[in-house]
Parts: C-alpha cells; sequence; structure tokens
C-alpha cells in the first residue's frame, strides 16, 4: 500500500521509478508523501487549546521525526533499502531550519511534539526568519558568521491566505501566515504557525549576516532575533516581537470569533504561554484589540489576565529584557497607553517600586507585566523555581504565591531516542517491550538488567557502533580523524561564560601540560565541543578562539596527540546534537551554579547513556537525585554558597590564581608563546585578563574541584563493567524528563485542556 503510493508520488513527480532517482529527489518525494498523509489526519479539538507563543521554534530537521510519528518510519527505510537507498543519507539533503538560539527554542519545540502526542490541542506561535540563527564557520581560529539559507520551493512550510495588517505608529506592515503541522506521535494535528513580513527583502543581506537594521519594511523577519548591541538593533528586537503578537493576537481572536465564541468569554476557551518575556507584548495588545472591540478597559484587562501565563527561562540579568519607554514609544506608541495604565494599577496597590512595570528611570520590566498580569508564573526546573521565589522574584511570590508553580524541563523521547538512537531504542524494545514509547517510566524495567553482563556488554556496542557512526561523520563533513576507541568527553551548547567552556579549556591546557611531564592519562580523550557565540559576544568568541588554538597547538605535537584531540564541530545545532549524544560517554554539564536554570542537553545525554559530570545546577540537581551519588559525577560550589559571593561581593578570582600554583600555570598558559603563535595576541590577552581580573562566572572557584573529579571520571571509565552499570542507570531513570511528563503538568496545572 505504502509502496505503491510512494511509487505514484515518485511517478507523478518525475516520471521514473524509485530506484532511478537520486536521494535529492527522493527527499522532495518523501516530504510530498508526509504532508499528504499528514494532512488526512484529523486536527486535535478538546475543550479548550492552548497557544505556545515563542520568539523561537528550534525545529531541527522533520523528515525522520515526522515519518516516526507517522507509524511509517521502518516502511518507508525498508522500501528504500530495496531501491538501494539509504534513508540516513536522504536525511543529510533536509536543509536545518534555525529557528532558535538554544535550549529555549528546542524546548519549544519538543513542546509541541509533546501536546499534540498526548493528544491535546495546542498550536505554536512565531516567527518564519528567512535565515534564522547565522551559519558558522572557522577561520583562523576564530568564528564567522553566515546566513543560513533554509528555506526551498519545496519545504515544511505551508503558505496560508491568512494575512493581517500591522500597525506601528506611523508605519504600516503586512504579515502572512505559514504553516508548519505538527504530527503527534499515533495521534492528530497540531500547527506551527509563523507569521512573516509580506514585504521582506532578502537583496538587503550584504556580506555575512549585515544588513540596514533600520528598514523594518524590509528587514523584520530576514535573522532571529540578534544580540541587542546598539539601538538599531534593539528596536529591530521590539519591532519582531511586536509584529510577532499582534499577529498571533489578530489569529487568536480571528479563530475565537470563526468558533462562534464571546470574546469575553477569551479565558474559558483558551489559554496562551508566554515563552520568557519576548512575547510579552501580547498582554497589553489583547487589551488594545479587545477594546477596540467595545469592552471597556477594565474588563479586558480581567479577559486577558485570566488568559495569559509566564515561563520564565534565566536569572542572568542582562537577559531579562528591559525597554526603555521611549523605544516602545518609537515602536507601539499605542500600546504606550495601556502599558502606562496598567503601571498605575500596580502602583496604586503596591508602594515597593520593585514590582512596578516603568522604573524612575523611565524604563519598562517586561517580565513585570507578565507576573501582575498573567495568572501563572513558572520555573523550568526545582532548583530554578527556588531560586525565583527566594531571590529572583521573591518580590513577586510575596505578593502572589498562588501563581508560582514549578514545571521541570523535559525532552521528546521521539527525536532524542527512537529517531536518533534507533539501535538502542530497538535494544529496549526487545528487553522490556515497547511501552516506554508511550510511558517513559517503563524505562525503569531495565533495572532488572543491572547485573547482567550480555546487557550490559550490548549497551556497551551500540555507544561503539554510535562513536564510529561519529568518526565517520566528522571525517566526511569536516575531514577530522578521531580514534573511536578513545573517551569521548563532549560538551555541546551555546558558548557562554557562565556555561564555562574555558573551565574545560583549561582542564585540557592542565591534561596538556601533565603529559608534557611525562605524567600520562591511562586511556586517549577526545575532548568534544560544539557551540555558537553571540556575534556580539567578544569574551565567547575569545573562548572559541582559545580552544581552537589548543587544538592546533596538541594537534601539531605528536607527543600529546597520541593521547588527547579536541575536537569543535563547526555549525553545532540540532541534527549535529543527534549525531553526538548518542556517541558520548561523559556529559559535561559545569555552569556556575544557580545560572543554569534546568538545561535539556543533560538529559539527551543520560538518556542515551552517557554518565554525566556536573555541579549542582539547574535540572543536575533532580538528575543527580534519580541517579544517585555513584551513577553522577558532582563537583563544585553549590548555588547558595554563589549566591552569597554575589551577595557579599567578595569572589576575587586573583586570590585563586596566587594561592594555587596549578591554577596559576594553566592559567598563564592562555598567554603563553606558543598559544600566541598560533593565535590572536589581542583575543588571548583579554581573555587571560578577565579570568585573572573579573571572572564574573567564576571559573577558578571550581576549578580544582573539577580537575580532581574529571580525573576520576576518567579513572573509573576503565572498570568497564561498573561504567556500564552506570551507564545502564542513567538509561533506566531518564524517564522523568521525558517532555510528556512535563506537558501533562501543564496541562494539569495551568492549561486545564481536557
Ligand atoms: C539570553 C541572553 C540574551 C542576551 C544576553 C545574554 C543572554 C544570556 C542568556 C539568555 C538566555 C535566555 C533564556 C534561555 O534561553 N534560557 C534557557 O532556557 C532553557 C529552556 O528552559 C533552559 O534549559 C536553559 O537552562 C536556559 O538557559
Amino acid at each position: 500500500m505504502l509502496l505503491e503510493e510512494f511509487q505514484n508520488i515518485v511517478n507523478k513527480k518525475y516520471g521514473k521509478k524509485i530506484s532511478d532517482c537520486d536521494n535529492r529527489e527522493i527527499y522532495y518525494a518523501i516530504l510530498d508523501l508526509v504532508k499528504t498523509k499528514t494532512s488526512e489526519k484529523e486536527i486535535i479539538e478538546n475543550q479548550r487549546k492552548v497557544y505556545y507563543i515563542s520568539a523561537e521554534f528550534l525545529i531541527g530537521k522533520l523528515l525522520s521525526n515526522n515519518l516516526i510519528n507517522l507509524g511509517i518510519y521502518d516502511e518507508i527505510k525498508n522500501i528504500l533499502k530495496q531501491n538501494d537507498k539509504n534513508l540516513s543519507e536522504i536525511e543529510e539533503i533536509e536543509p536545518e531550519p534555525s529557528l532558535g538560539n538554544g535550549g529555549l527554542g528546542r524546548l519549544a519545540s519538543c513542546f509541541l511534539d509533546s501536546i499534540a502526542s498526548l493528544g491535546l490541542s495546542g498550536d505554536g506561535i512565531g516567527l518564519n526568519y528567512h535565515f534564522g540563527l547565522f551559519k558558522q564557520k572557522f577561520e583562523d581560529n576564530l568564528q564567522k558568521e553566515y546566513k543560513n539559507d533554509w528555506i526551498e520551493k519545496e519545504s515544511w512550510l505551508n503558505k496560508t491566505d491568512v494575512v493581517f495588517d500591522i500597525n506601528f505608529g506611523n508605519t504600516k506592515v503586512k504579515s502572512r501566515m505559514y504553516d508548519i503541522d505538527i504530527v503527534g506521535y499515533n495521534h492528530g494535528i497540531n500547527k506551527l504557525h509563523l507569521f512573516d513580513l509580506e514585504t521582506l527583502d532578502e537583496n538587503i543581506v550584504k556580506d555575512g549576516i549585515n544588513f540596514d537594521k533600520e528598514n523594518i519594511e524590509k528587514n523584520i523577519t530576514l535573522f532571529l532575533y540578534p544580540d541587542d548591541s546598539d539601538e538599531a538593533v534593539r528596536l529591530l528586537r521590539i519591532f519582531q516581537q511586536y509584529f510577532m503578537v499582534s499577529s498571533g493576537a489578530q489569529y487568536i481572536l480571528q479563530e475565537e470569533k470563526r468558533k462562534g465564541h464571546s470574546l469575553k468569554d477569551l479565558y474559558k476557551h483558551i489559554c496562551i504561554q508566554i515563552n520568557d518575556t519576548h512575547p510579552t507584548m501580547i498582554i497589553p495588545e489583547l487589551i488594545y484589540l479587545l477594546m477596540q472591540e467595545g469592552i471597556r478597559m477594565k474588563q479586558a484587562i480581567d479577559i486577558v489576565s485570566k488568559t495569559c501565563a509566564y515561563t520564565n527561562h534565566t536569572i542572568l540579568s542582562e537577559a531579562l529584557e528591559k525597554w526603555p519607554t521611549e523605544y516602545l514609544y518609537k515602536v507601539v506608541p499605542h500600546l504606550m497607553p495601556i502599558i502606562e495604565a496598567l503601571n498605575m494599577i500596580v502602583c496604586e496597590k503596591f508602594e515597593d517600586k520593585k514590582v512596578h512595570i516603568i522604573d524612575d528611570n523611565q524604563v519598562v520590566h517586561m517580565a513585570h507585566i507578565d507576573i501582575h498580569f498573567g495568572y501563572s508564573v513558572n520555573g523550568v526546573a526545582k532548583l530554578h523555581t527556588e531560586i525565583l521565589k527566594d531571590s529572583e522574584l521573591n518580590h513577586f511570590y510575596k505578593i502572589y504565591p498562588e501563581k508560582f508553580n514549578n514545571k521541570t524541563n523535559g525532552i521528546t523521547f521521539r527525536r532524542w531516542l527512537l529517531s536518533c538512537n534507533n539501535e538502542l531504542s530497538d535494544y529496549i524494545t526487545s528487553l522490556i517491550g515497547d511501552e516506554y514509547k508511550t510511558d517513559s517510566t517503563k524505562l525503569e524495567n531495565l533495572l532488572k538488567y543491572v547485573d547482567e553482563d550480555d546487557v550490559l556488554q550490548k549497551i556497551d556496542e551500540i555507544k561503539s557502533e554510535k562513536k564510529k557512526q561519529l568518526k565517520d561523520y566528522l571525517m566526511q563533513t569536516q575531514d577530522i580523524q578521531i580514534d573511536e576507541n578513545s573517551i569521548f568527553d563532549i560538551q555541546i551548547k551555546r558558548l557562554h561564560e557562565y556555561k564555562r567552556q574555558q573551565m574545560n579549556a583549561l582542564y585540557i591546557v592542565y591534561k596538556y601540560l601533565q603529559i608534557k611531564k611525562g605524567i600520562l592519562p591511562k586511556h586517549p580523550i577526545t575532548f568534544i565541543f560544539g557551540a555558537k557565540s553571540a556575534p556580539a559576544y567578544i569574551i565567547a568568541k575569545d573562548i572559541i578562539h582559545f580552544i581552537l588554538c589548543m587544538q592546533e597547538i596538541i594537534e601539531n605535537d605528536e607527543e600529546v596527540s597520541k593521547y588527547i584531540k579536541i575536537v569543535f564541530v563547526e555549525n553545532y545545532n540540532v541534527s549535529k546534537a543527534e549525531k553526538l549524544i548518542p556517541a558520548c560517554d561523559v556529559s559535561e554539564q559545569i555552569s556556575l551554579a544557580s545560572k543554569e536554570a534546568s538545561g535539556t542537553g543533560n538529559m539527551k545525554f543520560m538518556l542515551n547513556g552517557a554518565v554525566t559530570l556536573g555541579t549542582l545546577d539547574g535540572a543536575n540537581v533532580e538528575i543527580s537525585e534519580l541517579v544517585g551519588e555513584d551513577n553522577i559525577y558532582i563537583f563544585g560550589k553549590k548555588s547558595q554558597t554563589v549566591i552569597e559571593h554575589y551577595q557579599n561581593k567578595d569572589y576575587v578570582s586573583k586570590d585563586y590564581y596566587k594561592n594555587s600554583p596549578i591554577i596559576k600555570e594553566i592559567v598563564d598558559f592562555i598567554v603563553d608563546e606558543k598559544v600566541l603563535k598560533v593565535g590572536q595576541k589581542e583575543n588571548l590577552e583579554r581573555l587571560y585578563n578577565e579570568i585573572l581580573n573579573k571572572d564574573w562566572f567564576m571559573t577558578l572557584l571550581d576549578i580544582e574541584d573539577y580537575i580532581k573529579t574529571k580525573d576520576k571520571v576518567f579513572d573509573d571509565y576503565l572498570d568497564r563493567k561498573s561504567w556500564l552499570k552506570k551507564s545502564l542507570i542513567n538509561i533506566a531513570k531518564s524517564g522523568f524528563f521525558s517532555s510528556d511528563r512535563t506537558i501533562a503538568e501543564y496541562n494539569k496545572d495551568i492549561w486545564k485542556l481536557n
């Protein structure tokens, strides 16, 4: 049946047999097949519907994922095999959209998958960035940025007839909705609505990722929001945000009217989950639109406050959005009276200026709008929510304790196990059946095998197979040779000082110097990094530079390269993560305690049998509670200590440098002659001075403990049986981190959809 259907599509498209098509033709034919199959599915409907609004949806490639969720993955794979085609080669043809920066955007996509897979009615609302997040290349050991041109004539995007006017004061633009179908696992479908600027002009992008930031009639949906380094860029970000929320709000109200619902009952039929503060303007925008419909302000505020819920994803103050009123007057003058009215309501109720929306410097605190005028505030891991309640948002917690709740993040097991590691998922199925695919807690049934040698050996074989696959991939794509028998130690995530890639790099320096002194590792190690830095984040780029310099030094040193190797994977993205994670032995989760709200990579590694080396930060705390201390390597100061250091302003990195000969030796190496020879003096000196004199994210606070613990990890790896036991326990205990569990909690406590 499916074969016939597929052959028909191929015939109609190209007038030839499947076996005569090239991989690209096959890719477009499967795309058509999936789209046809999807359109036959029912749209999910419940009593209520959630709209997940987010500036980022890091969807990744969709081909395999959709095949899995439609239940035709194995069949298609076989059809292709019979015609001498290989599905994994065809996957390579699909361009990867980069509609997100990192964890926040990937989480939104995992959530859409789970919402549909649980049969809940929920659509995503976001932006259709034509070039997304930049494509990263390394040139002269430095990061260079290029546009990611991902939209092709035939793609997952479906153009719709839905068009809205978007008003920015004097300027008016048009937005059009494009839809991507979200296929639930064995379920119906929901939609991801991506809004696009009708008058966008891709030609205004000149060399790399530069374009005219002020030409908003042509630029709004060109790139994923760039960092806010200058005024034009900050303004552009507000233009983007308003473009998204106004399109989304108009669409939601249009749908409600189409269904015959009274807008006064909005909150009875729908809810809106605001993903971080980027979509916050949907609150005043909805109030504005309801008032246009003749509803009085007081009632409009009441309706909207019962409709919107807010998720906080970071406590980093530089990431909490604050916009000067002056900017908002420029971009959304019609919303300012509403924001001012909301602020008045707050000021009348609460004297404490810390909870006001507009501060004395005429700056609007976006999160404050969400907290006062939304009905739920949640953090994304147990520790993170506690920190919000106890310190960062304590003033608000005291006023609205009932609004605060925790929803520990999760990941979709369809993508992060079934699709990226079907060797492991098939083996798990052979041991415990496939119930775990819809009830992830069933993975615990694996625990009965922890002492069975043949099971442990098979786990080892699968890991080796995935390491071999990664080795081949790196050879093909980056011309890099790695030893598949070495330990794969992997840190992949956005580059940020708080995530402390610099600490990992300093460990490698330590190892390098040891080897030079004749103290040799017992087993070879491959240190793998993948990370993009924001284009204007100077120190992050210096860290990349330093790691690439170390890579070159080690590569060209025969004495050292026998034992250790650095690989920096270029342009780290979702599909690369899918290849790296199943191959990992040691998962690096080493952020400064209190700074990583949750992390989700940590969960993906655990599910694929890697052992975590980490601090008690974000969801690492929950991983550690689940697997127990024998099955994770925890080091470093706890969040409470770190928070006290910040409060007392008593962390002085230079003291650590002066008091420890090891620290001095490795930090000095950043500006050693050997490094200066392959690198740029300016960048290396800047990094050296930063760590020595500032070190805001306290690398040197934890580095000695990190070295000690990491050495133990590599020693323990050699006791294979005990290591594989840890690996199996990690897999067995990872069920909690399924995004199906997270979404079930959102539904039960916040959305109440069915
Ligand atoms: C944004 C920015 C913007 C400019 C300046 C520096 C900076 C630093 C961090 C951020 C992060 C924004 C929010 C975010 O992406 N949070 C991530 O959300 C994930 C999903 O909940 C969570 O797993 C990560 O721990 C959290 O960092």
